[in-house]
């Protein structure tokens, strides 16, 4: 059975803050993902915010009263609740109460599969809870007593507070061991001079799907937010011959809770050493404009906004009005409409990587001395083949390699 959620939107009436409708689309599919049922919603003004509960205690009552009614087993807030705020409120609510924050890493919690991810899961998770323990067990009588324990004793929340902080330490040397064999890997392909191009957007917009269709991989798609939480990277030769790596990643979303970028750093570091940007945006979201600027948001965080970035609007075919398609291409620079799932215009997006990448691989032809096999690994790893040939003193070499490369082989060809 799904559980009942009333959702109570608070309306902070801030600046730049989200339309309340776009808030309460954003939250039900957020509860969806957690596999919940959203029975009702509420808006709860908070202007100004109080400290007891958030939103003024008159509409507390009123929530508590929709709550019953709707027969709801939680209530969720769509802002972050400070822990005194939380606590109160579920006395008051009489059921579960949680933030968007609790929702999100719920959701995460739920999809994480790679050892890596189950880490950074729990790593934001804790660090969500503890600022919060604080005031939990203020009537705490002190802790063990008897032989050995003389002195000031302990409360349970120190103790709480000190195991939560051992299990974080650990969690965070855990993650850097994994997170090791990851960089090694990454460390390899900028030997390599192999381009990486990520995938980036909003979650949901179609990344995986594209990558799919990009590379043929198998990377699991689906109708829901934060579907991927793995990195993934696969080899791909484009249409020119070079040789390239996609990634596709975690998805973003609005106001991410900062502890989970924080503990998706290493994951999304990926996307700080990517030479090209892939921002796929869903314009058959009528949002989209506000989508694509929350990832901008994000990716400022990460520092890397001002990376070469091809903006690929996705899902076309579920655009019908195709003039309104062709302003939003004209709204930014060097954008491409495509449907990664019907397969549309993906040759025009390979096209323009290849624009992108522009003259980092050359053809080469020559000869290079036979004892120069060092160059012809370095070919096989690099470049893509068309002919080696070896005849007595030399070997040739036909092939597309990065420019490095071909200027080592040169050398050698003239040596
Ligand atoms: N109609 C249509 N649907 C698409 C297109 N591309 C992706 N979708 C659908 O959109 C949904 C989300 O696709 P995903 O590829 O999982 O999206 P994602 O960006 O990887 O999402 P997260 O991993 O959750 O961040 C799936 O149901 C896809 O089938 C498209 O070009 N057209
Ligand atoms: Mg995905």
């Amino acid at each position: 059975m799904k559980e009942k959620i009333l959702l109570a939107i608070v309306d902070m009436k801030l600046r730049n803050a989200w339309p309340v409708e776009e808030v309460i689309h954003e939250m039900t599919e957020l509860v969806k993902a957690c596999q919940g049922e959203v029975v009702g919603h509420i808006i709860c003004p908070a202007h100004p915010p109080t400290a007891a509960t958030l939103i003024h205690s008159g509409k507390v009552l009123e929530v508590a009263e929709l709550a019953r009614v709707q027969g709801a087993q939680g209530v969720v807030f769509s802002e972050e609740l400070k822990g005194v705020q939380q606590r109160n409120l579920e006395e008051a609510l009489a059921v579960k109460t949680i933030d968007r924050t609790q929702l999100i890493l719920d959701i995460f919690a739920r999809r994480a599969v790679s050892l890596e991810g189950k880490l950074q899961v729990e790593l934001a998770q804790l660090a969500y809870r503890l600022p919060r323990l604080a005031g939990h067990y203020d009537d705490l009588s002190r802790q063990g007593g008897g032989i050995g324990t003389s002195g000031p004793g302990e409360t349970k929340l120190e103790v709480d507070r000190r195991r939560i902080a051992v299990r974080i330490d650990k969690l965070k040397k855990d993650l850097l061991d994994v997170t090791q064999s990851r960089m090694t890997k990454r460390k390899k392909r900028e030997l390599q001079h192999i381009p990486l191009i990520s995938l980036v957007g909003y979650t949901n917009a179609g990344k995986s799907t594209l990558l799919n269709t990009l590379t043929g991989a198998h990377q699991a798609t689906k109708d829901g937010l934060f579907t991927t939480l793995d990195s993934l990277a696969r080899q791909h030769v484009l249409p020119d011959r070079q040789k390239v790596v996609f990634s596709d990643t975690v998805g973003f979303m609005r106001e991410l809770p900062h502890n989970l970028i924080e503990a998706f750093k290493a994951t999304l570091e990926e996307v700080q050493s990517a030479d090209i940007l892939l921002h796929v945006v869903d314009v058959s979201n009528p949002r989209y404009r506000h989508l694509k600027e929350s990832v901008d948001q994000v990716l400022d965080a990460l520092g890397a906004l001002n990376k070469p970035t091809i903006l690929v609007f996705n899902k076309i075919d579920r655009v019908e009005d195709k003039e309104e398609l062709e302003t939003a291409c004209g709204r930014y620079g060097n954008t491409i409409a495509v449907s990664a799932l019907e397969k549309q215009n993906i040759d025009g997006l390979l096209r323009l990587i290849e624009k992108e990448l522009g003259g980092r691989v050359v053809a080469v032809d020559v000869a290079i001395p036979v004892n120069r096999m060092d160059l012809v690994n370095m070919v096989h790893k690099q470049g893509q083949v068309e002919a080696i040939e070896y005849s007595g003193e030399s070997i040739r070499v036909k092939a597309v390699v990065p420019q490095q490369l071909a200027g080592l082989l040169e050398k050698a060809a003239a040596s």
